[in-house]
């Protein structure tokens, strides 16, 4: 189970350099990206080039008459809006995307020959979409669910896609499987619901008859299906890939995303509000954070294993149900990436980027999974119907930077003007262009990594894929006591939603029992069913039996509080140079503080002074924030506690689990919540209680708090 070394970052290379050549590159980039069109002090036009004169009314026989057929105009506008939507993503339709660039921590010659891996001062421009899986493009951000996960590498030898999940693990073992998950899985076909959920009937019934799915069902019970922010999430290549180097050696690698903004989740609670109060919560957080330069960053590392030690593991390495151990195989760092650019059109960028894991380049290669070989089929079909036609690389978001001349040639919405006679390979007539070239390293023609298959063709699924329970026991016993509680009680919510008791019976004994009998009793005792004795297979009990790098809490990330939003509510009267003292030190730490007030008018200071806020408290619910601060200032602190408004904001970020800090005199304020001072709730101004809130703001919730927020009621 060798894995190979590749190069470590230097200190300078690391996540979080600046780089100072990047304004320069984007702004290079965008200037050859003819097809970005500014209509800044430009005439109105028609699509044809004529200018417009009025654009208020349309042609009619008198000013009282009937319209005309003959208005072009209009009906070239209105023939286009007519035509405006494409068919949405069969799955992941709601998404949000992001530019950014790609850099090597060093040259990973040893491990693969691909380009964009081999240079440390190379920077490859990324593009990178997020998105839910089950709901329509217009579902709420923050449902339960998988995340995907996808980057676009336009790297100068083709573009790369790595099309991942914030999941390491997939549902199922067989790409010929996929439809029946997806239906299942989607709202119900005769009244289309739920949307954005897995919370029904179909969902379970089929999960609960495919064992295969009980990995990556407890995965999505857990708090991994309810991120904070798609900054705050690990991504996944799940399959095994390939990488090969210029000898041709190549090894066996699992990619990994690792934020450098930690990984952290939502509550439920929250979760569900948020899907209400601000159903754009995770489009709006990438957004903001990048337009105020807390740019997201993630380091992409493997896990490598040579080709020698293919069955060396307990599991199959093909097999998309499971995961390596961190533990037997550790991340090796490659490089980082940074999303520091928001799409100048969501339509073109974010819904027209067509992602395949078949868009490899020279150094990447496929493993024999047979969910990935089903996939590299699927995604360049689908665009062919979302898209309209074979000819989508040629959108702008989806065009390589490498040249890509081929003898391909019309269909749908061609756009390249391919000059020459020849659209066939041999030819003399243009010379013979354009030619192959060869595989060798230096001239970097594509050659598929030798594998030798000797076999039967055969519709059979390996022996080696036969185990579903031991990684899934495994990824229950490494959660936090807190981690698991949360599973048992999301279990308990989808499956208190199955209207079919037989399905609910049959998930508890043939699954969860399976998975772990105390997981089981606990699910059972809120569903009312009596407790499964013992499992229903034998499974077995694998190595390590606990993997640290499962359970969140060992994510906590290295950036401190940088892009936390911290509330800082105040009212008429409220002490100044406290709002001051806090706002400064938050600013220093690169975290968002927000001046809430009762409305969206400024209040003014004790001391007279008129202080604008960014919003009332009601329109910003304290879901949308990491923690909460309350200034001194009696007036204010009074005005807050008659509030019905503010005392609901401070209970329900308690409940939440936020931290929160009040300066002295909001004691009288907690006694009258019936709230008391822990770990993440504070007293006072002092730069030592700033540190304090600080820590825990960092540390995303005061899991201490969690047994005294039972009983608030929020
Ligand atoms: Fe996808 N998947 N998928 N999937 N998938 C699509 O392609 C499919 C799978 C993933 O932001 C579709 O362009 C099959 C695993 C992401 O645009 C479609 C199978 C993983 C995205 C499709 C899988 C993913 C998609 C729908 C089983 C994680 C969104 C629209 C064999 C490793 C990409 C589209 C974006 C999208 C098919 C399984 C990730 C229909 C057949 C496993 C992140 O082609």
């Amino acid at each position: 189970m060798a894995s190979k070394k590749a190069p470590q970052p230097k200190e300078s290379q690391v996540a979080g350099t600046d780089t100072p050549d990047r304004a320069n590159t984007n702004a290079k980039l965008q200037s050859l990206e003819a097809f970005r069109s500014d209509a800044t002090g430009q005439a109105l036009r028609t699509n044809q080039g004529v200018k417009v004169a009025d654009n208020q009314n349309s042609l009619k026989a008198g000013a009282r008459g009937p319209s005309l057929l003959e208005d072009f105009i209009m009906r070239e506008k209105i023939t286009h809006f007519d035509h405006e939507r494409i068919p949405e993503r069969i799955v992941h339709a709601r998404g949000a995307g992001a530019h950014g660039y790609f850099q090597s921590y060093g040259c990973h010659a040893e491990l693969t020959k691909a380009g964009f891996l081999q240079d440390p001062e190379k920077i490859t421009p990324v593009f990178v979409r997020f998105s839910t899986v089950q709901g329509p493009r217009g579902s709420g951000d923050t449902v339960r669910d998988v995340r995907g996960f996808a980057v676009k590498f336009y790297t100068d030898e083709g573009n790369f896609d790595l099309v991942g999940n914030n999941m390491p693990v997939f549902f199922i073992q067989d790409a010929i499987k996929f439809p029946d998950f997806v239906h299942a899985v989607k709202p119900e076909p005769h009244n289309e619901m739920p949307t954005g959920g897995s919370a029904h009937d179909t969902f379970w019934d089929f999960v609960s008859l495919v064992p295969e799915t009980a990995h990556m069902v407890i995965w999505a019970m857990s708090d991994r299906a309810i991120p904070r922010s798609l900054r705050m999430m690990e991504g996944f290549g799940v399959h095994s890939f390939r990488l090969v180097n210029a000898e041709g050696v190549a090894s066996f690698v699992k990619f990994h995303w690792k934020p450098r903004q930690g990984v952290h989740s939502l509550l439920w609670d929250e979760a569900q509000k948020l899907a209400g109060k601000d159903a754009d919560y995770h489009r709006r957080d990438l957004w903001e954070a990048i337009e105020t330069g807390n740019c997201p960053e993630w380091e992409l590392g493997v896990q490598v294993v040579a080709e020698a030690d293919e069955h060396k593991f307990e599991f199959d390495l093909l097999d998309p149900t499971k995961l390596i151990p961190e533990e037997l195989v550790p991340v090796t760092p490659l490089g980082k990436m940074v999303l520091d650019r928001n799409p100048d059109n969501f339509f073109a960028e974010v819904e027209q980027v067509a992602f395949c894991p078949g868009h490899i380049v020279p150094g990447i290669d496929f493993s024999n999974d047979p969910l990935l070989q089903g996939r590299l089929f699927s995604y360049t079909d689908t665009q062919i119907s979302r898209l309209g036609g074979p000819n989508f690389h040629e959108i702008p978001i989806n065009r390589p930077i490498a040249p890509n001349h081929s003898s391909q040639r019309d269909a749908m919405h061609r756009m390249t003007l391919d000059k020459g006679r020849a659209a066939y390979e041999p030819n003399s007539i243009d010379g013979g262009w354009p030619k192959e070239t060869p595989p060798a390293a230096q001239q970097g023609g594509f050659e598929s990594y030798e594998e030798r298959i000797d076999a039967n063709k055969i519709r059979q699924r390996s022996a080696s894929f036969a185990d579903h329970f031991s990684q899934a026991r495994l990824f229950f016993q490494s959660m936090s006591a807190s981690e698991q509680q949360h599973i048992i009680k999301a279990y308990s919510f989808e499956l208190g939603k199955v209207e079919r008791e037989a399905i609910r019976v049959r998930e508890v004994n043939e699954i969860l029992a399976n998975i772990d009998l105390q997981l089981a009793a606990a699910v059972a005792g809120n569903l009312g069913l009596p407790a499964p004795k013992a499992g229903t297979v034998k499974v077995k009990v694998g190595k390590p039996a606990q993997s640290k790098a499962l359970s969140q809490m060992n994510h906590p990330g290295n950036i401190g509080i940088k892009g936390r939003k911290v509330a800082v509510l105040v009212a008429n009267g409220v002490d100044g140079a406290s709002v001051d003292k806090v706002v400064k030190a938050l600013e220093a730490q690169s975290a968002r503080p927000m001046l809430l007030g009762p409305t969206s008018a400024p209040v003014k200071t004790a001391d007279g002074r008129r202080l604008p806020v960014d919003a009332a408290m009601e329109g910003m619910p304290s879901v949308m924030f990491d923690g909460v601060w309350v200034p001194a200032g009696k007036a204010s602190l009074e005005a807050l506690q008659g509030s019905g408004v503010a005392r609901h904001f401070l209970l329900e970020a308690y409940k939440h689990l936020k931290p929160m800090g009040l300066a002295v005199d909001g004691k009288l304020l907690l006694n009258t919540l019936g709230l008391k001072e822990d770990a993440g709730l504070l007293l006072g101004d002092q730069q030592k209680v700033f540190e304090q809130f600080f820590k825990a703001v960092e540390g995303h919730r005061v899991w201490v708090r969690e047994a005294a927020a039972e009983s608030v009621p929020a």
